[in-house]
């Protein structure tokens, strides 16, 4: 898969997927990502990549040129067909439903914007889908075509190595993970519940499906409304057991 960033700073979305499984998926060939920079496309001394909004108000708009420029000429690097999606807060939330349709393309082309946004008009000519990473506010889009990497490399076959397999991820099933341990069975801080020192597959099983359930009760009910329990599980989950929240009000 190749992965072309448009970005006033596309050496720093290519240097995060440099490490980790991004990294190793880029060393093994598996995803290729190139950055493109409006400012090379920019025409004057100043090299302007922005300008005031029309209608008046706070901060810049960044000019259709240079970006409509570095758009073409990195659709030109590569013959494939290429979806255009603009990282924006205007944008459908990304979900791993989401990243999972994009792994499945050749090439994605990942927009950024910077200051206030860019002007509309580019949005409506180049742009095949307008994403957000969440209802926060981020200083421009690199960070979330980071968070877009990330998510959509792991899902490309042959990223992630046996063991870390995409299927038992936290979503893979739309439930939050079950609490994990290690050496030592018995520390200060605590000892690791028996049930998973005992041996019994069915029983760890059911352990870790219940406290993903609880979980998920308690820190996003909202996945909980959309996941399909059985009725035993909706007993279990209507008993009030301990399940603290690491959540500060929660
Ligand atoms: C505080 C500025 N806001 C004016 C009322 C609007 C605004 C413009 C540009 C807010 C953020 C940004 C820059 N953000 C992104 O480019 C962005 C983003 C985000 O901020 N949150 C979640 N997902 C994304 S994807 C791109």
């Amino acid at each position: 898969m190749r992965i072309d960033v448009v970005s006033l700073f596309p050496e720093f979305v290519a240097q995060m997927a440099g490490f980790g499984v991004v990294g190793r998926a880029v060393e093994r060939g598996l995803v290729d990502i190139h950055g493109w920079n409006p400012r090379d496309h920019a025409e004057g001394t100043y090299r302007r990549v922005d300008d005031r909004p029309f209608g008046g108000g706070p901060g810049m708009v960044m000019l259709i040129d240079p970006l409509r420029d570095a758009l073409h000429a990195a659709r030109a690097a590569d013959p494939r067909p290429v979806r255009t999606i603009y990282l924006s807060p205007q944008g459908v939330p990304l979900t791993q439903a989401r990243a999972a349709a994009l792994a499945a393309e050749e090439r994605l082309l990942l927009l950024c914007g910077r200051y206030e946004g860019i002007d509309e008009r580019l949005v409506a000519a180049e742009v095949d889908e307008e994403l957000s990473i969440g209802d926060y506010v981020l200083s421009g889009g690199e960070l979330a075509a980071a968070v877009v990497i990330d998510a959509v490399a792991r899902l490309r076959p042959g990223v992630l190595n046996d063991g870390e397999s995409a299927l038992q991820d936290s979503f893979g099933d739309g439930l939050l993970d079950c609490p994990h341990y290690t050496r030592p069975p018995r520390h200060a801080l605590g000892d690791v519940p028996e049930v998973l020192m005992s041996g019994h597959h069915g029983d760890i099983a059911a352990w870790r499906r219940l406290q993903s359930l609880a979980r998920t009760q308690v820190r996003r009910p909202d996945l909980l409304a959309a996941a399909s329990l059985t009725d035993d599980e909706h007993r279990a989950l209507a008993d009030p057991g301990d399940f603290p929240s690491p959540i500060p009000g929660a």
